[in-house]
């Protein structure tokens, strides 16, 4: 495994699923992580755990990467010692409902909007700067397979994740003089809180999402993660795109009884 000894990893959505995943892949690696997001207390336990086994550096921080003004003053407030970000994990994401779009909720479109696309936006405004100043650092965004092809009942998700595939070919180009890497990882079907969190707790709900089918963990993705963010200096992942066996697309996956 490749050492990260006095790299800075920043990790949002680190409280669960995929992002805490990342932290103990990178952790392994002997990386420092600044971990972000709103359950503060899961993000204090994971970090005394990565601290007392890894011996490096691990900062909690609470953060609603929804809010522009609280993004803005917590990430320009960090000690200096935090502000020089080698690697950030755009992780912070999730789903709301399943609706035809006539009868789709507002309050859904909005916090998905406002977090998958506003929040990546907020985040990224923020530690880009130094990095375009330093010419150094690599942003990995987590995307989706809904960010390629969209699927019934899937709209506002999928429209932020195709902002996500956007943005992250976007970003490349503008920063493309300043020796920055740009990556997305583009997971199907996961099991970790999100279908919980899109179904608002029906666990039976979240559960038949992956029934019949042996789906993606969260470490497949932590891997991808890692593996991009690992490379040669002169060389920059795209894009990684991975499916349980078991799925071709958002749509096409078969189960066994
Ligand atoms: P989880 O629900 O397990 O984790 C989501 C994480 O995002 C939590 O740590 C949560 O922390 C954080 N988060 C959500 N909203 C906010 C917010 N407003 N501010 C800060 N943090 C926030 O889901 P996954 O790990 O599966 O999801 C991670 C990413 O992967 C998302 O972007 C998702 O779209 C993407 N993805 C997931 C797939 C899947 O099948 N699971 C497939 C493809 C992509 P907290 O609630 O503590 O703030
Ligand atoms: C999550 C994958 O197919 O549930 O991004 O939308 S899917």
């Amino acid at each position: 495994m490749k050492n990260l000894k006095n790299k800075t990893v920043f990790i949002t959505g680190a409280s669960a699923g995929i992002g805490k995943a990342c932290a103990l892949a990178f952790a392994e690696a002997d990386a420092d992580l600044l971990l972000a997001a709103r359950r503060i207390e899961r993000l204090h336990e994971l970090a005394e755990a990565l601290t007392g086994k890894y011996g490096i550096k691990v900062k909690p921080i609470k953060l609603d990467v929804r809010n522009h003004s609280e993004v803005k003053n917590t990430l320009s407030s960090l000690e200096d010692e935090w502000k020089d970000i080698d690697i950030l994990i755009n992780n912070a994401g999730l789903a709301r409902g399943y609706n035809k779009i006539y009868e789709g909720k507002i309050d859904d479109w909005e916090e998905m909007i406002d977090t998958n696309i506003k929040g990546l936006l907020y985040v990224t405004r923020q530690v880009l700067p130094k990095m375009v100043e330093q010419q150094r650092g690599h942003i990995i965004n987590i995307g989706s397979v809904a960010g390629h092809e969209t699927y019934p009942l899937g709209n506002v998700y999928s429209a932020t994740k195709f902002a996500v595939n956007a943005l992250t070919k976007s970003i490349r180009m503008d920063v493309l003089d300043k020796n920055i890497k740009v990556s997305t990882v583009d997971p199907g079907l996961v099991e970790t809180e999100f279908s919980v969190v899109r179904f608002f707790g029906d666990e039976e709900k979240a559960s038949n999402v992956y029934k019949g089918i042996i789906p993606l963990t969260a470490e497949d993705i932590a891997d991808a993660v890692f593996f991009c963010a690992t490379r040669a200096e002169h060389v920059n992942i795209n894009e990684v795109i991975l499916t349980p066996l078991a799925q071709a697309s958002p749509t096409m996956v078969i189960r066994k009884q």
